[in-house]
């Protein structure tokens, strides 16, 4: 059975994209989201949030009447969960958001419909919504009573797009499809053909989540030595940037480059999934997240020690200093501030310097809430000229081309390596 509707659940940084790429195909997508403020941006043929590219292929979609936003499921030939799995407690996964519309779902659930999972979830969560479909829908026949005879196929298929790059890696990437039976696993490699150019790698929902869950813990792992590196280096006074470029030379190594911690939405979040479920297996993964959680109050202390040295080498007064800080994004050349150690590392100075903190940040206009009262929004010109110590926190391009010749202050933390 071909799919003629497709409802994508959670209209955010995945599930938006993933509707528009379904609509720019001709699909009647049709896009749910608890936020009415969303639904209505999407309806008016705008977006929501920042990704290059999504805008011009959302309007066209919502133009051509192939995407339409609702705050209710309507119902549909194939469904897709792409809702915020965030952890709560001491890091364990919180699950609320995909329990809520999985059973948001059910009541317009019919047979031959396929339900997909892409939250990023922990080992289980796709039996486990399973049963919360079944437990709803006695009528209906599931995959875990009935197998292949199942009236409704179910599949774990997680995304592993690249924000900044989501509408290229969306389309080019490869796909993980974790069907509960194999012909979950065929129908919903059926569903991404629609628009994918990669290749579908089939697997069991379990695999699949576990794969998600692997890549970046792996990624986290991988940073974290680069982190613990740093730290070495500080002591033995090496230079870790240097030491990394050396390395690399060897042909089977490759070391990742250390930064004032690790942000964004998932890499410093899914590793504590592997290890809220494997707490005595899990040593290294859970290391890795404490030594990158670590970095940026190790940037703190050296910031604190930079502006010790600059005033005993001055007759400033603690109140007298200013300090710089380049970068506020959790990564380079991107405007998401969200979860960012930058932002958590201008929070910190800024409540401990007593003398004047500046941000320069030349992807935002407006500073975040946690900073806004304590911090000032500079340009770059004006941050070299005023700053006593200089903070280098995210190396965006316009960072990178500043000359070394206009970089005059002795006192610089570089967390990244742009001021050699
Ligand atoms: N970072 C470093 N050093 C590095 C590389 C990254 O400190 O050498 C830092 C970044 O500055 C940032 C954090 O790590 O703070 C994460 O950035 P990222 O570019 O590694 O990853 P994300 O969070 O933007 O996207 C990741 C990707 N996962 C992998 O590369 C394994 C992406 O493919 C996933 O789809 C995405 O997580 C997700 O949604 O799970």
């Amino acid at each position: 059975m071909s799919f003629e509707t497709i409802s994508v659940i959670g209209l955010g940084y995945i599930g938006l994209p993933t509707a528009a790429a379904f609509a720019s195909r001709g699909k009647k997508v049709i896009g749910i989201d608890v936020n009415q403020l969303a639904v209505e941006t999407i309806n008016r043929g705008e977006i929501h949030i920042v990704e290059p590219d999504l805008g011009r292929v959302v309007k066209q979609a919502v133009e051509h009447k192939f995407l339409q936003a609702f705050t209710h499921p309507q119902v549909a030939d194939a469904f897709l969960i792409a809702v915020p799995t965030p952890f709560k407690g001491d890091h364990e996964p919180d699950m609320a958001y995909v329990e809520s519309a999985a059973r948001s779902i059910a009541p317009v659930l019919k047979k031959g419909d396929l339900v997909i999972l892409e939250s990023t979830s922990p080992v289980g969560s796709t039996e486990q919504m399973a049963n919360w479909l079944a437990e709803m829908r006695s009528d209906l026949s599931f995959p875990q009573q009935a197998g292949e005879q199942a009236d409704v196929n179910i599949a774990y298929c997680p995304e592993r797009v690249l924000p900044g790059q989501v509408m290229v890696e969306l389309i080019k990437n490869d796909r993980v499809i974790g069907g509960m039976t194999p012909t979950c696993s065929a129908r919903a490699s059926e569903l991404y053909k629609i628009f994918l150019e990669g290749e579908c790698v089939v697997t069991n929902s379990r695999t699949a989540e576990m794969c998600k869950l692997t890549e970046n813990s792996f990624r986290d792992v991988n940073i974290a030595f680069a982190n613990e590196l740093s730290l070495i280096c500080s002591e033995q006074n090496i230079n870790v940037w240097e030491l990394i470029r050396l390395a690399n030379r060897h042909p089977r190594v490759n070391i990742l480059q250390p930064g004032p911690g690790v942000g964004g939405h998932c890499i410093a979040v899914d590793p504590w999934f592997i290890v809220a479920q494997n707490p005595q297996q899990a040593q290294l993964i859970r290391t890795a997240r404490l030594v990158n959680d670590g970095k940026p109050l190790w940037v703190v202390e050296k910031v604190k020690a930079a502006v010790a040295d600059c005033l005993a080498a001055t007759n400033k007064r603690a109140s007298e200093v200013t300090i710089a800080c380049f970068g506020l994004a959790f990564k380079p050349n991107i405007d998401d501030l969200r979860e960012s150690p930058a932002v958590e590392i201008a929070h910190l100075i800024a409540q401990w310097n007593a003398g004047q903190t500046l941000a320069v940040e030349p992807n935002v206009r407006k500073l975040p809430k946690s900073l806004a009262d304590s911090v000032t929004l500079t340009e770059t010109t004006d941050a070299l000229a005023q700053a006593d110590v200089l903070v280098m926190l995210v190396d965006h391009q316009q960072f990178k081309a500043i000359k070394p010749e206009e970089v005059n202050q002795t006192w610089i933390v570089d967390t990244k390596g742009v001021w050699r």
